[in-house]
């Protein structure tokens, strides 16, 4: 058994620009700003997590100054100085803290990455994963068609497997059906970012016929009896994102099917502890689940990477190159993905830690704790 005694801590809040704004019908993101954490136990093995709040609440309630408050405060004291054999003892002890889940994620994957390396063992093989290998997806904002094509075409070649399309009621589900039918061996998903309301239904069923593999999040998070009930006249199953944050969400979306598949994001229910006890439903229930993305990275994208190499895991997740939101990746090593295919590390813990020299060059502030690690004490 692992004793793990969490004895230092680091948190960096950067700002790095992403290549090009990535715009939704909500948001348009032009600097991705993260808070990024290292843990050090008490034996020097050393932790990382990443967490993937935005800068303003558009997408969840949590931001960047939130978390970082939330981690100040009130979750890193239920870290500090205190001794885990279990990463999910952390989830026990921060309880007491309502909500602040992509806070929390960011702590519990730090404390994970520490206890798979004392197992000696890849995190992925630790949590039950049965591949090394992970289709990769890809998600495009551009909406002029013509762009749409020249990028799709492009990573087409890559050998992406899937595509993932932003969409909202101003979209054209026309247009979209014709560059699905260019695309035969690609799969196509939709994500509205609940873009739809009571009022748009009959918008979003033109959208059932374009040959998308699934649509995601089609209403708003708070509207899961609409989701049930749109779901049931519709064949393109839907994909809850923002509706569910919890094991609980996962069962009521279950029960009362206001969606079929569950796209599963560490961050947004709390960490891997709690995306665990989804995966085990999903397994019970048979619910397809697939990795969502953040414009995170390489830490959060390495966490992703080997969930999805769990059974439950049925469609490719977001995937992006490291290259592909920003010039170089604040993790290392970056990942590569190549013809598609994310290949997990070997090494023990989550694979990657954070690069402290490129971290320097967009670093906003730092807060260090117990820098000195205490010998003899
Ligand atoms: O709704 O899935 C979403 C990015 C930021 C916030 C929310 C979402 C997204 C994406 C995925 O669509 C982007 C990625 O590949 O990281
Ligand atoms: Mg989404």
């Amino acid at each position: 058994m692992a004793t793990i005694q969490i004895i230092s801590a680091k948190m960096f809040h950067v700002k790095v620009p992403l290549k090009k704004p990535f715009t939704t019908h909500l948001q348009s993101v032009e600097e991705r700003e993260s808070i990024l954490i290292e843990m050090m136990d008490a034996d020097g093995t050393i932790g990382v997590g990443e967490c993937v709040a935005f800068t303003s609440p558009w997408y969840t309630e949590e931001t960047v100054s939130t978390a970082w408050l939330a981690i100040e405060q009130w979750l890193m004291p239920l870290v500090l100085n205190e001794t885990f054999t279990h990463p999910n003892e952390l989830d026990h002890a921060m309880s007491s803290v309502k909500g602040n889940r992509m806070a929390k994620a960011s702590l519990n994957h730090a404390l994970w990455d520490i206890y798979s390396k004392k197992m000696i063992q890849p995190l992925w093989k630790l949590i039950g994963g049965v591949r090394r290998d992970i289709e990769a997806g890809v998600v495009i904002a551009e909406n002029n068609f013509t762009d749409l094509l020249t990028k799709v075409d492009e990573l087409a070649t890559d050998g992406y497997k899937r595509v993932k399309l932003k969409i909202s009621t101003t979209s054209n589900p026309t247009e979209l059906k014709e560059l699905v039918n260019r695309f035969p061996n690609l799969q196509f998903f939709a994500d509205a970012n609940g873009a739809f309301s009571k009022d748009s239904i009959h918008i979003l069923k033109q959208y059932d016929d374009v040959g998308l593999t699934l649509i995601e999040q089609p209403f708003s998070e708070d509207e899961n009896l609409l989701s049930a009930q749109v779901q049931a006249t519709m064949k393109t199953p839907f994909a809850l994102d923002e509706s569910i944050t919890s094991y609980s969400d996962a069962k009521q979306m279950n029960k009362e099917q206001s969606g079929k598949i569950i796209v599963l994001k560490q961050g947004r229910v709390g960490g891997l502890s709690e995306a665990l006890k989804i995966h085990q439903l999903a397994m019970e229930e048979n619910i397809p689940l697939w990795i969502g993305g953040m414009i995170e990275f390489g830490v959060s994208k390495a966490f992703n990477a080997a969930f999805a190499s769990l059974p439950s895991i049925k469609y490719p997740g977001d995937f992006s190159s490291a290259d592909y939101f920003f010039e170089q990746d604040l993790a290392t090593p970056a990942v590569q993905v190549q013809n598609g295919i994310y290949s997990l590390t070997n090494e023990p813990g989550v694979g990657v830690l954070w690069n402290h020299e490129l971290i320097e060059q967009f670093l906003i502030k730092k807060q260090v704790w117990n820098e000195k690690p205490r010998k003899g004490t």
